[in-house]
């Protein structure tokens, strides 16, 4: 029932932060762009294998002045994966404890997804993605969200050799996706959703341009071989952004949706990592994975705080100069003062910059050392942090389970209509 949604309005007012007025509105009517990166985690930044960078386009990207990069900023999936990054990207709402929301509710529910706030912004919104429209239910949510446009397996170009594992390899795709980038009418919002770098990680021959690793763990070695393939097909995009003249008019959104590595894999990771131990305390921490907002002009540079993926839309809102004030949203401006450093994760465990929580175990972030009694100041701040993470959490559920949006539209947001979206390719 409607009164169902007053809690979460009024957790919302309780926790609304203030946004950086430095960046705010710095990208007002810019295109957006944002790439997903499959499976990309932050320790493939700058790591060397042979002596070589494995990404060097990302790596340039990473550390160029105008991009701002956060080097403490976490993947936040559950069992929705892919679908709950994209969930928690365009909509600052959590993935569900089980299975994918995008599935058991992008259909029917309503929602205040950034395709739709930017639509209402005078923009053009797309989705490109190499694989059939209906994996992890995309066709129908994306009509929930308001996007224009999805471009998917149909658009493309096919062929022996073309596709690998998810789909399209990404060479192709990005630059098939180009084209139709083009002849969008502008400002547009375009979301790119790379596969090539998935499990199980497999590349054929030609593609391959740097020695897998050699853990002698099947599943980990060619991680760095698709990782690598993926950052020259970003070089080549960028490229082409150049030459079109697109660079000048764009914001390019980076981000890696989840670990490309499980936890399972403890003795690859830690001799891939050259440490002599993989706990479940830099499990928590090896859940990282790049955010770079690259934009000609930005105040970029490397920042520090902790966050994740909850946070991008009301980020990048902010940039926009979109006011994010009244809607529901439960992750907040990173680069603010009053942003809040304890990241969640679906699981209920937590990380920041002090503390770091994995089932009943507390360890100090800075060190990584188990903290076997935790003193009464511990605790407070320890109990804080659990009940914030719980609350959100379980305030985000009950809007996705009782599809509690559909009782409160933002000042200034109009109610999305699903049946005007159509994404069926009529071939002439
Ligand atoms: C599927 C692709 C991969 O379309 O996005 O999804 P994942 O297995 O990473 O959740
Ligand atoms: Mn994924």
């Amino acid at each position: 029932k409607a009164s169902d949604i007053d809690s979460t309005l009024a957790y919302m007012k309780q926790h609304q932060v203030t946004p950086n007025v430095q960046y705010t509105g710095v990208a007002k009517g810019k295109n957006v762009f944002i790439i997903h990166l499959e499976s990309f985690q932050q320790f493939l930044i700058d790591f060397k294998w042979q002596g070589e960078e494995v990404t060097p386009n990302l790596n340039k990207l990473y550390h160029a002045s105008d991009t701002l990069s956060f080097d403490n900023f976490f993947n936040q999936v559950g069992q929705g994966k892919t679908a709950d990054a994209e969930m928690m990207l365009e909509n600052s709402l959590f993935g569900l404890p089980e299975g994918s929301a995008m599935v058991s509710d992008g259909t029917a529910n309503t929602f205040q997804a950034a395709p739709a706030i930017l639509d209402q912004q005078g923009y053009t919104t797309a989705s490109f993605h190499g694989d059939v429209p209906s994996f992890w239910n995309r066709d129908n949510t994306y009509k929930s969200w308001g996007y224009d446009y999805f471009f998917s397996k149909a658009y493309f170009q096919s062929g022996k050799d073309y596709d690998i594992g998810y789909g399209l390899k990404d060479k192709i795709f990005l630059k098939d996706s180009a084209q139709y980038i083009e002849q969008l009418p502008q400002p547009f919002y375009a979301k790119l959703i790379t596969v090539t770098n998935h499990y199980p990680y497999t590349l054929d021959k030609k593609n391959q341009s740097i020695a897998k690793t050699d853990t002698g763990d099947s599943t980990v070695d060619g991680y760095v071989q698709t990782a690598r393939y993926l950052d020259q097909s970003i070089g080549e995009f960028m490229a082409w952004l150049k030459k079109s003249g697109l660079d000048k008019k764009s914001m390019v959104v980076f981000y890696g949706d989840h670990y490309g590595i499980s936890g399972n894999h403890k003795k690859a990771i830690a001799q891939l990592l050259g440490k002599d131990k993989f706990d479940d305390f830099d499990n928590a921490q090896f859940q990282r994975v790049p955010f770079m907002i690259h934009m000609n002009g930005l105040k970029g540079g490397i920042n520090h705080t902790y966050g994740g993926e909850i946070d991008v839309l009301p980020t990048l809102m902010n940039l926009l100069g979109i006011s994010n004030k009244g809607y529901v949203q439960f992750g907040s401006d990173l680069t603010s003062k009053q942003h809040s450093q304890v990241v969640a994760f679906r699981n209920g465990d937590f990380v920041t910059p002090q503390y770091t929580k994995v089932g009943s175990d507390y360890y100090d972030t800075t060190t990584g050392k188990r903290i076997k009694k935790l003193t009464a100041a511990q605790k407070t701040v320890i109990d804080a942090a659990t009940n914030q993470v719980t609350t959100e959490l379980s305030l985000s559920d009950r809007v996705m389970n009782g599809d509690l949006l559909r009782f409160y539209t933002p000042k200034g947001f109009a109610k999305v209509t699903k049946r005007n979206y159509n994404y069926t390719l009529k071939k002439a």
